[in-house]
């Protein structure tokens, strides 16, 4: 949609050279497990949030902290400093325009206590540094050694600093972050350095960002920031699978341990009561479990998201020790199953009726913020949403932790957005691409919120790579997780869409009235049914309307209904809602309105301090729309559902 230049100040060539350096290495495969990082019997967790010091690398080339290696000091006596929360992204933080456009290297430092009884044992405790995410690609290094680097801003990563940090007692340890939001080519999402030589027109070394996407490139230490223990010999890695009958469900497990081969495994499967209901042991197995609460969505049951708790226990002799690994999954169960006109949960039928969302709020960016992630799903609740899409990444750990706690369902996308250029089509991107995937499924395998991948949003799909392209993704997803469909979100012309061949479930963006024919919101029922027939007729599989929404500034009002208005907002809803009601008899699976919330966005002539679509305004209060979407959403549940009268009624909250 828009494609607006981020502005630098100073930058060039030598920096962006040195981006590229460091990009170029072998993509990495995911190797190793991410569980999330919880506090068990045998694990200790350490919080690393609050303020940081921040130095961003205003010189020309924005190589001097590399080429002066501040991460061999303590930042401070490299030059100026300044605080910076984490996590935040820095954009929004300062008063500093430069800062807030700013592209290239940015660094990061904290020092750190350790507790005595992490250095004692020096052999049989590992600790971990674990960043929830940050934007885009990180190096990491403490007390001067490089233990880490990371390509990728919405998935976790982590190192084993053991090593560093023995034999240090009482002395803080440093950890330094070099991050850089410098989006290339090949980077997910793509963007590109577009240099202004013209001298008559642009200061020396200027240049700026180009992207393909249309939400702010926020970039910071986005998530938290973690230190860990394990024991030396600990549980890497546990993934779930589940299938269910009425009246018998099946839980296969997998489980890798690392730092030894002889270990022994036990595991226990307990209800939200603290009850056992099902033992096994060893490295894979199964568990039976009789007449099951199954794991519902919200307003399908009467209780949605019913979790159990799955106990892994390892113990393994290791330095004269015996050692034990503790870890507790939630686990729902539940199954999913795509035919060619519905989308079945526990096998029956489930109606998206939800949102897209974005990680966006004032000041913080893309940071996470308890309150805000709590407001969010209470709003959600109040709409009646059942669902969303993490448009367009993969969405903090703690906001999926919920969504499987409450019942929402989510169609969970990587970060491929604004893959237009041919080049993004090409083998580099391509591998990186799949590495994504990997990292993704590793993450959020066992989420039972989780019902389908999405790989993209709005790709040039048309263009003829994109068929090898999708092709490749699509498999390498499925052959990594075959238990859920696998889709990508498409604006593309159904007759020359190459990638929908491969896809599961026809996810489709449409803005009849908004961006096609603006202002003639009659010509909605005509272009809706057309496009919804066409692509049917094409491919018999069922249909997502992922996308429909029109701008509206909060407060503008007209009638009759006028474009970015708070009626024509409604109007265009109402539109779109009488046709998804005839098509969801037949194949339309789910609705997701754009946007959940207003955003921020490039500037551009075609945004006012950011995208408007929302039915919420950035700060979350409803516009008129919201109430058509939560009567809409209420109705359809009750219809749907079989919920007792009690429930029926959406003043209340279930959970
Ligand atoms: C789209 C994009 C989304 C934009 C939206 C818009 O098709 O998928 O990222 O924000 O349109 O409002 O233009």
């Amino acid at each position: 949609m828009t494609k607006m230049a981020a502005r630098a100040s100073g930058g060039g060539a030598a920096g962006w050279r040195l981006l590229l350096l460091l990009a170029a290495a072998p993509a990495p495969v995911a190797a190793g497990g991410m569980l999330y990082p919880r506090e068990t019997p045998s694990r200790e967790r350490k919080e690393l949030g609050g303020l940081w010091s921040f130095r961003a690398d205003f010189s020309a080339s924005r190589d001097a902290g590399f080429m002066q290696r501040w991460y061999r000091q303590p930042l401070r006596q490299t030059g100026p400093v300044i605080d910076m929360p984490v996590p935040a992204s820095f954009n929004d933080i300062t008063q500093d325009p430069s800062l807030e456009n700013y592209i290239g290297w940015v660094w990061y430092e904290k020092e750190v206590l350790l507790p005595l009884r992490w250095l004692q044992d020096d052999l049989n405790t590992r600790v971990v540094l674990r960043f929830g995410s940050a934007h885009y690609y990180s190096i990491v290094w403490v007390n001067g050694v490089q233990v880490v680097e990371h390509e990728g801003g919405h998935l976790p990563f982590e190192a084993d600093i053991s090593s560093i940090i023995q034999g240090s007692p009482g002395v803080p340890c440093r950890i330094t972050v070099a991050l850089n939001n410098t989006l290339t080519p090949h980077t997910l999402p793509p963007g590109s350095i577009q240099y202004m030589n013209d001298k008559t027109r642009y200061p020396k070394n200027y240049f700026v960002q180009n992207i393909r996407f249309d939400f702010f490139n926020y970039a910071g230490i986005h998530r938290p920031v973690v230190l860990y223990t394990t024991p030396s010999v600990y549980i890497d890695d546990i993934t779930v699978t589940t299938t269910s009958s009425e009246s018998v469900a099946m839980v296969q497990y997998q489980v890798s341990v690392v730092g030894s081969t002889l270990y022994s495994l036990s595991l226990s499967l307990h209800d939200q009561e603290g009850k056992v209901v099902a033992t096994g042991d060893g490295p894979a197995g199964e568990l039976k479990v009789l007449n099951p609460n199954l794991w519902w969505p919200y307003l399908m049951h009467e209780n949605p998201g019913y979790r159990y708790f799955l106990e892994v226990k390892m113990q393994a002799q290791a330095n004269g020790a015996l050692l034990e690994d503790v870890y507790t999954l939630p686990v729902g169960i539940r199954t999913v199953h795509v035919t060619s006109t519905q989308f079945l949960i526990n096998g029956r039928p489930f109606y998206f009726h939800g949102v897209n969302k974005h990680e966006d709020a004032d000041i913080r960016g893309k940071g996470l913020d308890w309150p805000l992630v709590v407001k969010d799903f209470n709003l959600l609740r109040w709409l009646g949403a059942n669902s969303f899409r993490t448009s367009h990444y993969p969405y903090a750990e703690e906001i999926m932790d919920l969504c499987d706690a409450y019942g929402i369902v989510v169609i969970d996308e990587c970060p491929g957005v604004g893959i237009k250029m041919s080049e993004s089509f090409g083998n580099k991107s391509l591998q990186h691409h799949l590495v994504v995937m990997e990292e993704l499924i590793r993450r959020d395998k066992n989420r039972p919120s989780v019902v389908m991948w999405s790989v993209a949003n709005e790709p040039a799909s048309e263009l003829p790579p994109a068929a090898y392209y999708f092709k490749t993704v699509i498999a390498h997803t499925k052959a990594l997780d075959p238990s859920r469909p696998v889709t990508f979100v498409t604006d593309a012309n159904y007759a020359l869409d190459r990638g929908a061949p491969y896809v599961d479930v026809i996810c489709v963006n449409s803005y009849f009235s908004w961006y096609h024919d603006p202002g003639h919101l009659e010509v909605i029922p005509l272009q809706l049914t057309t496009q919804f027939e066409n692509w049917y007729k094409t491919y018999q599989k069922p249909i997502i309307q992922s996308e429909y929404g029109a701008d509206s500034v909060p407060g503008l009002h007209s009638d009759p209904p006028l474009m970015f208005s708070e009626e024509y907002q409604k109007a265009m809803l109402r539109e779109y809602h009488s046709v998804f009601d005839k098509k969801r008899k037949e194949y339309v699976i789910g609705e997701l309105i754009w946007n959940f919330a207003d955003f921020m966005t490039n500037q551009g002539t075609t945004r006012v301090l950011g995208n408007k679509k929302g039915i919420f305004t950035r700060q979350r209060q409803p516009k008129s729309a919201a109430f058509v979407l939560r009567e809409r959403y209420w109705k359809i549940a009750n219809e749907s559902s079989c919920l007792p009268p009690i429930i029926k009624s959406h003043t209340l909250f279930l959970k």
